[in-house]
Parts: structure tokens; C-alpha cells; sequence
């Protein structure tokens, strides 16, 4: 190719990690052709990536480099919310931040709080050098409960841990339950692992309310009502009972609370079940056969169940059943929700906890943000808010925007584009992406640990999120002396070390391969071995039972039962082209999903004279939120979907589907039940 050879062309690839808040936590391989990534692809040679990226992630350069990208410090010079500003030097942005940020310590460290959540899941740039910084001011801590807490704290009182299957054993299942998930919208990878398992004949049965990308692939699907698992797992292990299809043996060894689960199941009769979960008797009985006759049998579970206000109980009841059956005997049964557990990353050395010496401050909940920023009291008077988008996915929006417009609120916010939430800072700091900063991974799908190595430079004055806070303490230190400590001045690179610390990964392999894999065994409860408090899996929790919970795992209703002003529950599950409130402003990305929609059914349709691409107004008491009606076959009659989560600034009244959920928490772990909300649909205009 002539042309190329009139430049000294330089190319290379630089192997990464996608930071994504997703299970799938891919190996990436950047081109990069004279300092700007051309490319970025799945990388081959790690096992689960394959090779294979998603759709969004292929798109990884588009949304570096988007014109949009913040790339100076930003000052508001605006009234509040109006997402006017202007250039600042970084020196003069930090000097006053810090400044301000003294002040309010000085009175009352906490009234200043950090928001953050997985914008990034990288260690360093989402929990290191921030969390030290804010344990040495003695910052309000932030309870981060916004997506996995209440499966999570089911798990811990089920199994010890957010242990389970090694994914890629499910490539020998016979029989695959997705349970609340649509797997090929995110969790690409594992899908790849299910359909080579529908290759070798097992059958793959989805259950969720939307007849989702998911369920359309599967040999069957229960489109139950949202918030109605627990039930249907009762009534799957009250068939288990009267089948005799249960392990005997692995219930006797291995098990905590049989005699008492099993009370529990027997009033759960599949005809009973039908009526709570809207589903056929007939689709529940067989669904009970499959899983008691069919070995090994695997349930990929996942967190679309526990957004309601059973959740955890849900989480729970569905987490016994491969104990009844034995699963766990052969690797590719048992089942999976999380492997978080099993990261060898050292999260005390990076936090340092012991920053905070004798100090105990409060905890702000993340999933009642509006509240706590109109009402906690003493008041929060500064927030920092990196890696989230709050005013965008935080539930019952109308309160967070109110909370974030207030006067008297300090907000900076550390982003890459002007999101919802940076339009209401006082400062908005240019932050770098994962193509140019370091960064290391462990994953809550798999078991493997990735590095993820700067590709290219980072762009315009971008800083990383760990620069920013060494940065933002030398600016402290000129007032407290305790924030000129040598671990205010770690790098990145060191930090990423610093995670290795204690574990047996090796930073030279990482290097080299861009992951490294744990030597784990293949099937975790074969022979019991759970890390709880009676090293069996508890069927009853005496931990819970102490927080007011119930023991064996429970039905509990949904907190909006439909009702003559709001029949429809909603449900609202992410878009498969964006990553929560992520790429919504990635142009290729948006065009596939083309405008924020209402899935509803045609019979909850025409009883409104609502036809397909209507406008609609969506409300409830809390507000409303209008977009546009798809009538495409995939809401059952009584649940309409609003997929999320678009920018409300894109939103056609400047809201979006969060405008109508609230802020009651789930059963356990203090999460929002976002998919537990009830609304009216009318035709608008
Ligand atoms: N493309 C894409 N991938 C993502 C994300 C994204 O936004 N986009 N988000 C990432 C994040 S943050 C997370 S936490 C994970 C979430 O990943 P998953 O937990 O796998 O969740 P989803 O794929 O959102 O699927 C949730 C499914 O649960 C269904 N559902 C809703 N309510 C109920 C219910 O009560 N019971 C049952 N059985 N099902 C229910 C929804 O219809 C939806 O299809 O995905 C990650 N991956
Ligand atoms: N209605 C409804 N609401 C939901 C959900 C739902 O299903 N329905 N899902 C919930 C769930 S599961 C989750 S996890 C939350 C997710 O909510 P968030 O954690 O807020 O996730 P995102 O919306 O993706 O916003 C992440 C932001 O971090 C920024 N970011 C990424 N990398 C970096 C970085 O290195 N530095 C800095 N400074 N910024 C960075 C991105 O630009 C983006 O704006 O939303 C929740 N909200
Ligand atoms: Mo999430």
C-alpha cells in the first residue's frame, strides 16, 4: 500500500480489560496506529471473551473519542441544573475544591459524601484512591446497594459467600434455567457457554416476565409477574417433594433447616402458585419435572429477580433448590449468581480502611439519594459523585434532581460527558477511559483476574480518577499535613499491585497475557464445604431471623399492587445497546435502539386506543415520564416494560422511566425495588 508507506507508520496492540459494569469483564486487544486506537476487539486467547465482543464495547473508540467528550475542568457559570459552564485550569479547579471541601470538613466531615458506583468496575480508578481520600477526611460512607445488595446478602446467608458454578461448566448442563436475566443483552458471553450446551442437547427453559431477546432463543419460557419467584420456587420444590425427586443423602450431609423448608414448600401446591405468578399450572408442574428429572441441571440466576420487595427472599428460595436435587454433585450443576466471592484482589490494602483511626461516620444509601439529599440530617453540603450517573438511575428521580438542584449543595462531578448528573455540578472534572489509564479486574461472572494496560494518552487534560484524588490530596495537604502521605502519592501502576498483594497472581503474567486464571475447584459444594456459619447450606438463617427476616425463604407481595389508579406494573430492564445510563449518547448505539419506549401488550393497548409508535404518558403519584408505545409481542397483559435508562435530558419532558419509581428497599441488603412500581398508561396527545 503505497500511501501507508510515505509515513513511519507505528502499530501496536495493547491488551486491556472492558470496565463495564457487567459479568462478562472481557480481555480486550487495542490497535493503535501512531497513538490513536483504531480498534478495539475481544480477545482471543482468553477463554471466555473468545475472541467476541459485545456490540457496545466494539464501539469502545467511538465513544472515546466522541466530540462530546469533556476534556478541560469545567465551572458552572450558570444557574444550577442548567448545564452552563466554562473552562477552568486544572490548578485553579483542585485549589478551590479542596478549599471548599477543608471547610465543610473542618465544621463537620460529614456533611461532604463521595457517589460512585461501577461506571468503571476497575479497582483503581473506582476504589482506591478515593476511598482513601474520604476515609482521611472522615467523609459520610456511602452504602452501595443501588443494583446487587439484596441477591448478595441472600446469597451470604444461603451459601457464605457470592460463590457458585464455574461459568464455563455450563457448556455440560442438560438442563440451563435463565432465571431474571436476558443473557444475550448482558451477558453475552455466557450465552455463547448456554448455546454450545443446546449443541449437546440441553434444554434451555427462561424465566421472566418480558419475553425477552432471551427467551425468544429458549425451549420454553414462564412469563411470570414480576416480584413472584419465591413463589414459584416453593411450588417447584413442593413437586420435588411429592415426586420423590429429591438427594436424600446431600439434604442430610449438607443442609441446615430441611424440616422447616419443607413446611415452608408444602403450602406452596402448584395451583396456588399459578394464581400468585399468573402462569399456567401446567407450565410450573412440568417445569418441576424438568428440573427433578434431568441431571445435571444448572440455573444461571441473576439479578433481574431481586429488584422487587421480596427479592432477597426470591434470591434465597431459588438458591435451595440445587441442594434438593443433588446439583451440586457434578460441576455442571448448582447454579450462579455471582462469583464475586472468589477475587483474590486485596480491596483493604487499596481502601485502607484504617484511615478513618477511631472515626465511625455515618452511612448515606445510595438507593434513597433523594431523600437523603432533601432530608438527612446534619445536611449533605458537598458531594463528589465518580463512575454513576445518579440523577439518571437513581430511583424516584424527581426527589434526586430536586436534592441535586438545592442552592446550597457543593457538587463535583468527575465524568466523561455532560450526563444528567454533571449538569448540576459546581465543577466537572475531565475524567480518562479505560484506553487510557491502568486498571485491574476481577469479575462477578467469571473467576479470572485481568490488568488493563493504557493503550493511548489520555485525551485533551483527562485525568484518571486515582490522578485526580493524589491531586485533590496534595491540594488538601496544604491544610491537614495527613494528606502528604506517601499513600496519596501511590501511582496507578503501583496501585494495581498493591490489589495483588496476598494473592497468587502474578503482575508479569498479567502483563504478558492480560488475565491470569485461579486455580479453583471445578464443582465448589460437591461435597458441602459452605463457607456459613454451620458449613452447610441454609435452608434456614438464624442471622436473618435475627434482623427481623424470615428464617426459611418466603413469598413476600410486591410492595405496588396493582390498583384501579395504577393497574400495570412496570418493569424496567436495561436496553440491550446501552450499559444502564452508559452509550445512551454513542450515535451508532442510539440509532439501534431509536427512541426511549413502553413495551406494552396489545390487549392493555387497545383497552387505552393506544397503537404501536403512539406517544404515551406513563405515571404514577410520584410523576410521570413520556415516551413512546411499542407494541412488539415481548410485555405479558397487566406488566408493561420501560427499557432503560436513557438520559432524561433526551426524554421528550425531560425525564425518564426512573421518574416513577420510589425508594422503598427490598426485603434484605437495603436495595431499590425498582422492577416493584405500578403505573397508568394513557394515550398522550
Ligand atoms: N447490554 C447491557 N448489559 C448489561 C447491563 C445493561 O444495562 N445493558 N447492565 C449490567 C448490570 S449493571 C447488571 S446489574 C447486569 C444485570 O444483568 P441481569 O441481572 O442478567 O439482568 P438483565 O439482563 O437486566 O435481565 C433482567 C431480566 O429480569 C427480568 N425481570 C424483571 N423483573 C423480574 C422478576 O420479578 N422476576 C424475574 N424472573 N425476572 C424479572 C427482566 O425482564 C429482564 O429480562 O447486567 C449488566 N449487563
Ligand atoms: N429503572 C432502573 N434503574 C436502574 C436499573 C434498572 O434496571 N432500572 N439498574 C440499576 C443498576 S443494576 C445499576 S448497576 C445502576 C447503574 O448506575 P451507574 O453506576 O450510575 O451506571 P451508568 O449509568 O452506566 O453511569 C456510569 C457513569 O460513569 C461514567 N464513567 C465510566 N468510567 C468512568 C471513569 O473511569 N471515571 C469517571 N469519572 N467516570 C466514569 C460514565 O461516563 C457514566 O456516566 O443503575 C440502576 N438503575
Ligand atoms: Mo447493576
Amino acid at each position: 500500500m503505497p500511501a501507508m508507506r510515505r509515513f513511519a507508520m507505528h502499530e501496536k496492540t495493547v491488551l486491556g480489560a472492558c470496565p463495564h459494569d457487567c459479568p462478562d469483564t472481557c480481555s480486550l486487544v487495542t490497535t493503535v496506529v501512531n497513538g490513536v486506537a483504531t480498534r478495539v476487539q475481544g480477545n482471543a486467547q482468553h477463554p471466555m471473551t473468545g475472541g467476541v465482543l459485545c456490540a457496545k464495547v466494539s464501539k469502545y473508540t467511538e465513544r472515546t473519542y466522541h466530540p462530546e467528550r469533556v476534556l478541560t475542568p469545567l465551572r458552572r457559570s450558570g444557574p444550577k441544573g442548567s448545564g452552563q459552564f466554562e473552562p477552568v485550569s486544572w490548578d485553579e479547579a483542585l485549589a478551590d475544591i479542596a478549599q471548599r471541601l477543608h471547610h465543610i470538613a473542618q465544621r463537620n466531615p460529614e456533611a461532604i459524601l463521595p457517589y460512585s458506583y461501577a461506571g468503571t468496575m476497575g479497582r483503581v480508578q473506582g476504589e482506591s484512591m478515593d476511598r482513601r481520600f474520604f476515609h482521611q477526611l472522615g467523609a459520610s460512607l456511602l452504602d452501595r446497594t443501588i443494583c446487587a445488595s439484596a441477591g448478595s446478602t441472600a446469597l451470604q446467608h444461603t451459601y457464605g459467600g457470592k460463590l457458585g458454578m464455574r461459568v464455563e461448566f455450563f457448556a455440560e448442563s442438560k438442563l440451563i434455567l435463565i432465571w431474571g436475566s436476558n443473557s444475550i443483552g448482558s451477558n453475552l458471553h455466557f450465552w455463547r457457554i448456554a448455546q454450545e450446551a443446546k449443541r449437546n442437547g440441553a434444554k434451555l427453559i427462561c424465566i421472566d416476565p418480558r419475553k425477552s431477546e432471551t427467551a425468544d432463543k429458549c425451549h420454553a419460557h414462564l412469563q411470570l409477574l414480576p416480584g413472584t419467584d419465591a413463589a414459584l420456587a416453593l411450588a417447584l420444590m413442593h413437586e420435588l417433594i411429592r415426586n420423590d425427586w429429591l438427594d436424600h443423602d446431600y439434604i442430610a450431609e449438607h443442609t441446615l433447616g430441611w424440616e422447616q423448608l419443607k413446611a415452608k414448600a408444602l403450602e406452596w401446591p402448584p395451583e396456588r402458585a399459578a394464581q400468585v405468578c399468573g402462569l399456567p399450572v401446567e407450565q410450573i408442574v412440568q417445569l418441576a419435572r424438568d428440573y427433578g428429572t434431568t441431571k445435571p441441571a444448572a440455573i444461571r440466576l441473576n439479578y433481574g429477580v431481586q429488584r422487587t420487595r421480596g427479592g432477597g427472599n426470591a434470591v434465597r428460595a431459588i438458591a435451595c433448590l440445587p441442594a434438593l436435587v443433588g446439583a451440586w454433585r457434578h460441576r455442571a450443576g448448582g447454579l450462579l449468581l455471582s462469583s464475586s466471592s472468589h477475587a483474590p484482589l486485596n480491596a483493604a490494602r487499596l481502601h485502607m480502611p484504617q484511615l478513618l483511626g477511631e472515626r465511625r461516620p455515618r452511612i448515606i444509601n445510595m438507593s434513597t439519594m433523594g431523600d437523603a439529599l432533601l432530608q438527612a440530617q446534619p445536611a449533605i453540603e458537598a458531594l463528589v459523585v465518580y463512575n454513576s450517573n445518579p440523577v439518571a438511575v437513581a430511583p424516584d428521580s424527581v426527589k434526586v434532581a430536586k436534592g441535586f438542584a438545592r442552592e446550597d449543595l457543593f457538587t463535583v462531578v468527575l465524568e466523561h460527558f455532560m450526563t444528567d448528573t454533571a449538569d448540576y455540578a459546581d465543577y466537572v472534572l475531565p475524567a480518562t477511559t479505560q484506553l487510557e489509564h491502568w486498571d485491574i479486574h476481577s469479575s462477578y461472572g467469571h473467576t479470572d483476574v485481568l490488568l488493563n494496560q493504557p493503550a493511548i494518552a489520555p485525551l485533551g487534560q483527562a485525568k484518571s480518577n486515582a490522578q485526580i484524588f493524589r491531586e485533590l490530596a496534595a491540594h488538601m495537604a496544604a491544610w491537614d499535613p495527613a494528606f502528604a502521605a506517601p499513600h496519596f502519592q501511590d501511582s496507578d501502576e503501583a496501585l494495581c499491585h498493591q490489589a495483588l498483594e496476598g494473592s497468587c497472581i502474578s503482575f508479569d503474567d498479567l502483563l504478558m497475557q492480560g488475565f491470569a486464571q485461579q486455580d479453583l475447584p471445578d464443582a465448589p459444594f460437591a461435597e458441602g464445604g459452605f463457607p456459613t456459619p454451620s458449613g452447610k447450606c441454609e435452608f434456614v438463617s438464624s442471622a436473618l431471623e435475627q434482623m427481623g427476616i424470615s428464617a426459611v425463604p418466603d413469598y413476600l407481595p410486591n410492595y405496588e399492587q396493582p390498583s384501579a389508579d395504577y393497574p400495570l406494573a412496570m418493569i424496567s430492564p436495561p436496553a440491550r445497546n446501552f450499559l444502564n445510563s452508559t452509550f445512551v449518547n454513542v450515535k451508532t448505539l442510539r440509532h439501534i435502539e431509536g427512541r426511549p419506549v413502553l413495551e406494552m401488550h396489545p390487549q392493555d393497548a387497545a383497552a387505552r386506543g393506544i397503537a404501536d409508535g403512539d406517544a404515551v404518558r406513563v405515571f404514577n403519584a410520584r410523576g410521570e415520564y413520556l415516551c413512546h408505545a411499542s407494541i412488539n409481542g415481548r410485555a405479558r397483559a397487566g406488566v408493561v416494560v420501560g427499557l432503560g435508562i436513557w438520559w432524561r435530558k433526551d426524554g421528550m419532558n425531560g425525564t425518564n422511566v426512573n421518574e416513577l419509581t420510589h425508594q422503598q428497599l427490598t426485603d434484605m441488603g437495603r436495595a431499590p425495588a425498582f422492577y416493584d412500581c405500578a403505573v397508568q398508561v394513557a394515550r398522550h396527545g
